[in-house]
């Protein structure tokens, strides 16, 4: 991928002008009243940003729960579940909920109902959304902000009490079926508007810096200089509060501490850090026993920290189930009454500590890191990108794509000093996936065409695919990330494949499968198409079933190949026709 981009292939010619869509944002965050809701009158606070201020000075933490059942009715119950439960022990509850909701709730709500569904909840009605802050004494907080319904949702969301609204992160993501990149980011600066109304109250916009464009960089020092960029986008040109969070892809959790230190000591002096520091998503293996042992590790050293350095964060405790699939209710509660159990060792601890190489690395973070976003500047003010209009930085750092992007900021320096955890192992998978397959007898796939997408942001598994097909021989054509299903089997017919390979993960597999089948019917095509990763769905909206189910005989019975196995991959595709 080239890093040479001019203004014209960055920006449509013209745009609308930001301060004016910015400020029709501020109007409509002005002419809404916010709820309070049931946190804030059981804490007597105004908002999270208070409580958290609270918190630190009583030298005490915060925590906060993951969660997303297929329905609103589900997760409400379990919100209610995960309440009594703690009251029943006498515990302190957990002090705010991210409601992970289906991706559809990012498209404008006219759309919602006829988009593919994927796991998690999807607000409907008025009622619904006011819900949230009213079910439990639990501040609830969203994704809202990225999407192309980053306004509409936003204004609900204020106007139901929520005061952290994420996920900044988002806005370089594509949603299903929809291709208005300006609509998008227009929608995104409205509802930064729509929150710098409420900046005084505590509102603040958060940026999960695994995300986006943060969640594919290879070095640490590109995401703290991406999150530098995007907090000077939000408070210095749109005023609205930024919130930075951090940490599912880190399994080390004194690595994961370092990038705190440098995303502390790159914001602004005494700041609360608002986001979440997330437990490590990564690290899971199938033996629980392992996963326990790893969980207690990153929640003793993570509390600890927050608790030596002051950053106010909360701790979002990762459910031993992780690499499975979405958590029920049982799975979030373990973790939550482990975190409390923890909580006293971790205080005490934190003091025991020699924090020096961890300082020190979060230092060096944070120096590379201002070095990155100058070069950064230095290369979007040569090729005539307006860094004071927030809508041109937006589209044009989508449109450069991550990998370039991180190359222009690490320069010379692009041998990735500070390696991020999940490139690292998705890099040693696939090293190890090229050896395993290449040792074995598996077949040579020499010019055979295999169209390789992702249905979803996850990339990672991508890579690994893409790497090993090469390996053989195969001609790879990109068939893109968040990928539509009909558009990916265009793709593969006009480039001539014999094969598309789609890897999901977001819980829409056999949605998007039935998609894919029935377009190939309608084009009477008799290309092969295989699918892996996480290959289940709900088991139906009002099922009354908080998991999600396996669809992989749904699939097959739709003709198409399931496998997560590269070696038998390999094999399916020795045996499809080359068709150029
Ligand atoms: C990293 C990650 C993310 C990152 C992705 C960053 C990126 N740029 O890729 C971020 C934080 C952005 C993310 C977001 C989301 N995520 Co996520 N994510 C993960 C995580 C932690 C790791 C996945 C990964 O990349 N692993 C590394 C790769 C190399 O391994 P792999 O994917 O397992 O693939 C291997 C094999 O499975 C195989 N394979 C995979 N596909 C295929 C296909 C074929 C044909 C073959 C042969 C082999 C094969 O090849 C690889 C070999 O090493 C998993 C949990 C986990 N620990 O697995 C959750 C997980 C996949 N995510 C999940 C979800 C729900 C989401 C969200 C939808 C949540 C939400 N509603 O906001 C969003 C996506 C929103 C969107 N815009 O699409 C769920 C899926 C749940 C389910 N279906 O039951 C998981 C399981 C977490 C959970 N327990 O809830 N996520």
């Amino acid at each position: 991928m080239g890093t040479e981009f001019s203004r014209d292939d960055l920006l449509p010619p013209v745009l609308p002008d930001w301060r004016g869509v910015l400020a029709e944002g501020v109007a409509a965050g002005r002419a809404i009243t916010r709820s309070h809701t049931a946190f804030h009158r059981f804490r007597d606070v105004a908002s999270q940003h208070e409580w958290a201020m609270r918190r630190r000075a009583e030298g005490r933490g915060r925590t906060i729960i993951n969660i997303g059942m297929p329905d609103w009715a589900l997760t409400k119950a379990a919100l209610a579940e995960i309440w009594d439960r703690f009251e029943e022990a006498g515990l302190p509850p957990p002090d705010a909920y991210e409601l992970i909701l289906e991706r559809r709730m990012g498209l404008p709500a006219a759309l919602r109902e006829a988009a593919p569904q994927e796991t998690g909840p999807a607000l409907w009605t008025e009622d619904d959304w006011m819900d949230l802050g009213r079910t439990v004494p639990i501040q609830p907080q969203a994704p809202l902000i990225g999407s192309p319904a980053s306004f509409e949702n936003t204004l609900c969301g204020l106007a139901a009490g929520l005061d952290t609204i994420g996920n900044f992160a988002n806005f370089v993501n594509r949603y299903p079926y929809w291709d208005d990149e300006v609509g998008q980011i227009a929608s995104v600066l409205r509802a930064l508007g729509a929150m710098s109304a409420h900046r005084e109250t505590g509102v603040v916009a958060d940026s999960y810096l695994e995300d986006g464009h943060s969640g594919v960089f290879a070095d640490f020092r590109s995401i703290v200089g991406w999150a530098m960029f995007e907090r000077r986008l939000v408070e210095g040109l749109c005023g609205a509060a930024y919130a930075p969070a951090f940490g599912g892809l880190t399994s080390d959790p004194f690595l994961h501490a370092a990038v705190f230190l440098a995303l502390e000591s790159t914001g602004p002096a005494d700041g609360v850090i608002d986001g979440y520091y997330h437990g490590d998503t990564v690290g899971h293996v199938e033996s629980m026993d392992r996963n326990l042992a790893l969980f207690v590790n990153d929640a003793t050293v993570s509390l600890a920290a927050d608790a030596q350095f002051g950053w106010g964060a909360a701790y979002l405790p990762t459910p031993l189930t992780e690499r499975e699939r979405v958590p029920g209710t049982s799975d979030i509660l373990e973790v939550h009454r482990l975190t409390r159990a923890i909580e006293p060792h971790a205080r005490e601890m934190a003091a025991r500590i020699d924090w020096s190489e961890t300082e020190a690395l979060g230092a060096d973070i944070a120096e590379g890191a201002n070095t990155w976003l100058g070069r950064l500047d230095d290369y979007l003010a040569t090729n005539g990108i307006d860094l004071a209009d927030p809508l041109e930085l937006m589209l044009a750092t989508r449109r450069m794509g991550a990998v370039a992007i991180e190359r222009i900021g690490l320069g010379t320096e692009a041998e990735f000093a500070h390696p991020t955890e999940l490139t690292q192992m998705s890099l040693e998978a696939r090293e190890r996936e090229i050896a395993r397959v290449s040792q074995s007898s598996a077949a040579r796939l020499d010019g055979i065409g295999v169209a390789v997408a992702s249905t979803d942001v996850h990339h990672f598994a991508k890579l690994v695919i893409e790497g090993v097909l090469e390996e053989r021989g195969a001609r790879i054509v990109d068939g893109g990330l968040a990928v539509d299903p009909e558009a990916l089997l265009d793709r593969a017919l006009e480039a001539d494949c014999a094969a598309v390979v789609a890897t999901t993960h977001n819980g829409w597999a056999l949605n998007f499968g039935d998609r894919l089948a029935a377009a190939r019917g309608r084009r009477g095509a008799g290309i092969t198409l295989v699918m892996g990763g996480v290959l289940n769905e709900d088991a139906g909206k009002g099922s009354n079933a908080e998991l999600p189910r396996d669809v992989t005989p749904d699939l097959n019975a739709r003709g198409i190949v399931t496998t997560n196995d590269l070696l038998e991959l390999v094999t399916v595709l020795a045996e499809t026709a080359p068709r150029a």
